[in-house]
């Protein structure tokens, strides 16, 4: 056995908790929850600051501070100070770690758009406006309107534009395919400064000027989430004393945040001491369990609260004498 190493193996770091704008980093007790009382590891309260996190240097059993390795896909773009566009507030906290100077966050949409008159709002009428169109012309009436509903029927719209989009049948979508779509659905007379080319300006992650699938997928907010049916409903029993945990079986490409949910109350804004959602692994973390905690939880990705989970948990209440592990 290695003592040493299985400690450090136990603890888990979670990161990108937002409070108050400061990113919080916590370490979770694996043992915890396995029976054991939790242990005050070197990364659990310390604060790394925006786009870093605590990472254990195994050497010498501190927590340092890191860039992260990488930020959820996930889209809500932001202008940074540098007057780039970042896919979200985490990319730019990461750039800004990563290249060591700077960067904020300009909340002035005209930032955005310094170079283009197509504001954030009417860019969504617009993506709104092609969905509608499409949907119109192209499904039954059986169909209509389900996209704004399900998710497999949004998918299954937007799958039948970029099969129209891409005219030359090569997977992707370019500037002169987008001015086709423009011309026969006659889209230059919009009203708005918005045009079709702004996917490509906004949507085109890689900057290769053409719109892959995901990336098409991204721009229409098309997120595959998946949750097994034995799986809607969990079940978790801990003694008061332990911690919990419980992860949400939501999975998917690009899956928004998880949201947590108790007695209708959104559980991730709270800030609560007991009660946290570190990290972004959609996990819920319970730091001493108590009868009070017992209850049922539900979680779905942002958004998209009509795919949940609903997780139960029975706390028992016999004693636990709480004692540093024996390893
Ligand atoms: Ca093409
Ligand atoms: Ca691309």
């Amino acid at each position: 056995m290695q003592p040493k190493y299985s400690i450090i193996k136990l603890f888990r770091c979670i990161n990108t908790s937002n409070i108050n704008g400061f990113i919080f980093c916590h370490c979770v007790f694996s043992l915890g929850f396995m029976g054991h009382s939790s242990y005050p590891g070197p990364c659990v309260h310390k604060y790394c600051g925006l786009g870093r996190h605590c990472v254990i240097n195994h050497e010498t059993d501190q927590g340092e501070c890191r860039c992260l390795d990488h930020c959820k896909p996930h889209y809500k773009p932001v202008c940074g100070s540098d007057g780039k566009l970042y896919q979200n507030h985490c990319e730019l906290h990461r750039a800004s770690c990563l290249r060591g100077h700077r960067i904020t966050i300009m909340h002035s949409e005209e930032c955005f758009y310094k170079d283009d008159d197509c504001r954030l709002n009417d860019y969504r009428r617009l993506k709104t406006k092609i969905l509608d169109l499409h949907d119109k012309r192209y499904l039954g009436a059986a169909g209509h309107g389900a996209h704004k509903d399900s998710m497999a029927a949004k998918k299954q719209l937007v799958d039948l534009m970029f099969k129209r989009f891409d005219v030359d049948r090569n997977g992707l979508i370019d500037a002169s395919e987008l001015s086709q779509v423009i011309k026969h659905e006659g889209l230059s007379k919009d009203v708005s400064e918005c045009t079709l080319f702004d996917l490509l300006k906004y949507n085109d992650i890689n900057n290769d000027e053409h719109l892959t699938k995901e990336e098409f997928y991204t721009a229409f907010d098309v997120y595959l989430l998946n949750l097994p049916d034995e799986q809607k409903v969990s079940v978790t029993t801990v003694t008061v004393g332990q911690s919990a945990v419980m992860t949400c079986a939501i999975t998917g490409e690009r899956r928004p945040p998880i949201l947590w949910k108790r007695n209708n109350q959104y559980l991730n804004p709270l800030n609560l001491e007991d009660l946290n959602d570190f990290g972004d692994d959609g996990s819920l973390y319970i730091i001493k369990v108590t009868t009070t905690h017992m209850g049922n939880y539900t979680c779905h990705a942002d958004g998209y609260d009509k795919l949940f989970q609903t997780h139960i948990l029975h706390v028992n209440g016999k004693k636990v004498i709480s004692t540093v592990p024996s390893l």
